[in-house]
């Protein structure tokens, strides 16, 4: 009898809303908190089914809907090394999340069981987080039902940031391996950040303060916490202003502050009262994107988005493999998405002279793009992004014998990195401090940082239409294949245009279609927007 089926039973406490199909969208399921439940339990059901696959290896559910406003919720899979969710199993996600009712979802997971060939004796292991979301310990009881109803063993870590889940992850899966990650614990996660940003310092000096956004999200406390294993400024660290971390009111959350505002409104949030040339940065609801930005002594604003934090990384990185006599035997590589700014893409194959590669939006494609080269700096214009080291990359690092003390020093900062890095997922405070550490390394303050391109002016715009899943792109984003004809009308638009770029994409985490453009200066760029904006609007009628 199918009620008596613990699956069954308890999945007839989150019933699935019958008139919703759910999307596994570009990190995991996201939408209105209220309609979540029924798909956090089934997640929890595949988590159970992913772990048995591996093996009893450890996965990470992340209960988050990062940028998105306070009443929407979300969850993100992390598998066994902190990657994302293997793509693959976001198909038998949504098989799961839209089985029709509690004995149609007991089939379901049979039925990937079988096919799966999952061995039922292994003990599934899953450990779980969420961020400050009013909606979060609601979700977390329907994600617990379903590790039970599942006989998943399992480890609540309570609030953290989603990179955070990511790094104990990874920690937790290789314990006591030649791949050892760190404590698996949010105090080793401190220890081991705050150790390898004093050993990349040396002795640099850091130029004023850094003003942090913590997007009123968990970013907030969490980065409280890190500053305390960071060296204090009277023994010459970093001053960290922590601002916009009020997660005791959550509508406060991302509301006119955090990376996405920043980034889509070209703006400081309007708490910001920064003084001219001071170094501003801004997180995201979950603390994985960073943003950087100031104001010039004209009170001009600038930002420094995801594309100058990986320029800046890979002549960095390129900079310090050469000085340590490491140049020809590391291979590094940026990876982008159709968002990057045009002039970042030429900085880096004109001047860097290194290879770019543009996937489709979403770390799960970037990282794995960039796990192609033996350094691979990847980041998303939404600042969203890391840089990681190929084993063989480590190794040559890790056992090259310097041929001076210049090369000593330059090895000793850059093992530091591989160690700073978070190389699970982006990671805000991780590239915060890469950041601050690069500039306090070059002496460089944002104006420098600032002029090692000119942006191409740009635009990008949040158009809701009736039904965002017409909308289908090819190419890496950059094309849309339907509804027929719109492209040729993008196209006919931008060819007016000097340096004109411009397309169009549904986004997987919100009920909109963004549109992108960039043009040769403000007001053309913005014109170009408005008007494949128009675009869309009557296609999506
Ligand atoms: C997620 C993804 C990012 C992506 C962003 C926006 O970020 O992890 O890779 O860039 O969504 O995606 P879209 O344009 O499809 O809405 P986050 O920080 O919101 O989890």
């Amino acid at each position: 009898m199918a009620s008596q089926n613990p699956i069954a039973a308890a999945s007839a406490k989150f019933p699935k809303p019958a008139d919703r199909t759910f999307q596994y969208g570009t990190a995991g399921f996201r939408m209105k908190a209220a309609l979540l439940d029924s798909v956090v339990y089934r997640v929890g059901l595949l988590a159970a089914l992913r772990s048995r696959k591996l093996n009893g290896q450890i996965i990470g559910v992340m209960i988050t809907a990062s940028h998105n406003p306070p009443d929407d919720n979300g969850v993100k899979l992390v598998d066994p090394m902190g990657e994302m969710l293997e793509q693959f199993w976001e198909t038998y996600a949504t098989i799961l999340a839209n089985a029709p009712s509690d004995q149609a979802l007991v089939e379901a997971y049979d039925k990937l069981t079988a096919d799966l060939k999952i061995d039922t004796a292994v003990k599934p292991r899953v450990v779980f987080a969420r961020d400050t979301r009013a909606s979060g310990p609601r979700l977390v009881s329907a994600l617990v039902a379903a590790l039970e109803a599942s006989g998943t063993e399992y480890t609540d870590y309570k609030l953290l940031t989603t990179p955070q889940l990511h790094y104990i992850t990874r920690c937790l899966n290789t314990k006591g391996t030649t791949y050892e990650y760190g404590e698996p614990t949010e105090q080793g996660y401190y220890e081991k950040t705050a150790a390898s940003f004093k050993a990349a310092m040396g002795h640099k000096k850091f130029n004023g303060p850094v003003t942090v956004d913590c997007a009123n999200g968990v970013g907030g406390p969490k980065l409280r916490e890190l500053i305390k294993y960071l060296p204090s400024p009277s023994e010459g660290g970093l001053e960290i202003k922590v601002v916009n971390d009020d997660v005791v009111e959550p509508e406060r959350l991302n509301h006119q502050c955090g990376a996405d505002f920043v980034k889509t409104n070209q703006r400081a949030p309007p708490s910001s009262h920064s003084t001219p040339l001071a170094r501003c940065a801004s997180l995201d609801g979950d603390a994985d994107r960073l943003m950087y930005y100031f104001v010039d002594s004209d009170n001009g604003f600038h930002l420094l988005d995801g594309d100058r934090i990986a320029t800046l990384a890979a002549l960095f990185i390129g900079d310090l493999a050469r000085n340590a006599g490491l140049g020809e035997k590391l291979k590094v590589g940026v990876v982008q998405t159709a968002y990057a700014n045009g002039a970042s893409t030429s900085y880096i194959t004109q001047d860097l002279k290194l290879p770019v590669v543009c996937t489709p939006t979403g770390v799960k494609h970037l990282h794995h793009a960039a796990t192609k080269f033996d350094v691979g700096v990847y980041f998303e214009a939404n600042g969203h992004g890391t840089v990681v080291f190929s084993d063989v990359a480590l190794k040559r690092i890790n056992k090259y014998e310097p041929q001076s003390p210049a090369q000593s020093s330059s090895l000793d900062v850059l093992r530091a990195l591989t160690a700073l890095i978070n190389q699970t997922v982006g990671d805000a405070f991780s590239d915060l401090l890469l950041v601050e550490l690069i500039l306090a390394h070059k002496s460089w303050g944002p104006k420098e940082w600032d002029l090692t391109y000119t942006d191409l002016p740009n635009r990008l715009g949040r158009i809701e239409v009736a039904d965002r899943n017409i909308f289908k792109t090819t190419d890496a984003e950059r094309k849309l294949e339907s509804p027929p004809g719109v492209q040729a009308q993008i196209d006919g638009l931008v060819g007016k245009y000097k340096n004109g770029r411009s397309f169009a994409r549904a986004s997987g985490t919100e009920d909109a279609v963004r549109v992108y453009a960039e043009a040769a200066t403000k007001g053309e760029a913005d014109d170009l927007a408005a008007k494949v904006a128009d675009v869309v609007k009557r296609a999506g009628v």
